[in-house]
C-alpha cells in the first residue's frame, strides 16, 4: 500500500471512518520565558524606613505566591536606597526567583522632576521624580517584552504570572479603575507591553512635549499622564488584582483579592506590635516579621 505524503490531509474519502482520538500529549502551551515584574524607587528622607519595609514585602509577596513551575524575575529599579535594603531584597533570592536591580541615575531623575513642579496655591503634596519612572519602564528594561509594574505598597496574594498572562487585546497597558473614580485608572499596578511601546519610536518626545505642557498641574503627577496621555491604550484588569484593603474589616471581597494595594487615603502598611489593626495589616506585618 502506497504511503501518504505526511503533509495530505485526512478527508472524509478515507477508507477508514475518522476516529476522534484524544492526542496523545497535550497541545504545547504557548512559549512562555520568566515573568517580569518591575519597582520603581527612590528611598531617602523621612520615610525611608517605612518605605523599605513595604518594597520588601512587596517583592517577598510576590516571591512566595509564586508556583513552582513559573521563573520569577524581580526587577528594583532604585535612585537612592541602602546596602542594607540591597542586602535584604538579594537575599529573597531563591529557586525560580531571582532579584535585579537597576540603577537608575540622577540625570534621569532630573528631568523627570521638572514635571512635578505644583502651583504653590495648590495644597497637592510635592512628589519626587520616581513617579514617572515606571513610564520609562520600556528604556530601563530593554530587553524585556512585558512586565507587571507594581507599586511598593502592594502585597501580592496570587501568583503574579496570572496577572502577568492578561490578554490586552492590542492595549499597552493593563490597568484597573480606582476606587476614586475621578482620577481615573490606578497606576500602582499595571501589566506593561514595553515591546509594543519601544516600536513606537516617536513616543517618549510626544509623551515628554505633552507633560511639559500639562503634567505640572496634575495632582496625581504620574496617574492622572497615564489615564490622558495613555487614554486609548489601556485595558482593564480585575480590581482583584489591585485591591485597596479596608482597615480593620472582615472584608469578604479583601479576603479573596488577589494583590493588595495599600492606596487608600494615608493607610500604609506600617510595622505593628499588637494585633487588632485589621486582617490586612497583621497578614502584611507576619510577612514582613518572617525574613526568610
Ligand atoms: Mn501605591
Amino acid at each position: 500500500m502506497a504511503q501518504k505524503k505526511p503533509t495530505q490531509p485526512e478527508t472524509a474519502a478515507s477508507p477508514r471512518p475518522q476516529e476522534q482520538e484524544a492526542p496523545a500529549v497535550p497541545p504545547a502551551a504557548p512559549a512562555t520565558g520568566p515573568v517580569h515584574v518591575a519597582w520603581c524607587i527612590d528611598v531617602q528622607g523621612q520615610g525611608a524606613a517605612q518605605f523599605c519595609d513595604q518594597l520588601y514585602v512587596s517583592v517577598k509577596s510576590v516571591r512566595d505566591t509564586k508556583r513552582p513551575e513559573d521563573e520569577v524575575v524581580a526587577h528594583v529599579c532604585y535612585a537612592h536606597v541602602s546596602v542594607e535594603l540591597m542586602e535584604r531584597l538579594h537575599a529573597l533570592d531563591a529557586d525560580g526567583f531571582k532579584v535585579v536591580t537597576r540603577h537608575i541615575t540622577d540625570q534621569d531623575l532630573a528631568y523627570w522632576q521638572q514635571f512635578t513642579k505644583h502651583d504653590p496655591r495648590s495644597a497637592a503634596r510635592p512628589w519626587g521624580g520616581i513617579v514617572f519612572a515606571r513610564i520609562w519602564l520600556p528604556l530601563l528594561l530593554p530587553n524585556v517584552d512585558r512586565c507587571v509594574y507594581l507599586d511598593a505598597d502592594t502585597m501580592c496574594r496570587a501568583p503574579i504570572a496570572e496577572l502577568a498572562a492578561t490578554n490586552l487585546d492590542g492595549k499597552w497597558l493593563g490597568m484597573n479603575l480606582g476606587s476614586v473614580p475621578e482620577y481615573g485608572y490606578n497606576s500602582g499596578v499595571m501589566v506593561m507591553d514595553l515591546k509594543a511601546m519601544r516600536e513606537d519610536n516617536t513616543l517618549y518626545q510626544r509623551l515628554g512635549e505633552f507633560m511639559a505642557q500639562y503634567t505640572r498641574s496634575f495632582h496625581c503627577p504620574d496617574q492622572t499622564t497615564i489615564n490622558r496621555f495613555f487614554a486609548d491604550r489601556i485595558a482593564d484588569i480585575p480590581r482583584e488584582w489591585n485591591y485597596p484593603p479596608t482597615p480593620g474589616a472582615a472584608d469578604p471581597e479583601m479576603m479573596k483579592a488577589r494583590l493588595w494595594h495599600f492606596y487608600n487615603g494615608h493607610q500604609k502598611p506600617y510595622r505593628i506590635a499588637a494585633d487588632d489593626f485589621g486582617r490586612a495589616l497583621v497578614l502584611w506585618n507576619n510577612l514582613l516579621a518572617e525574613e526568610k
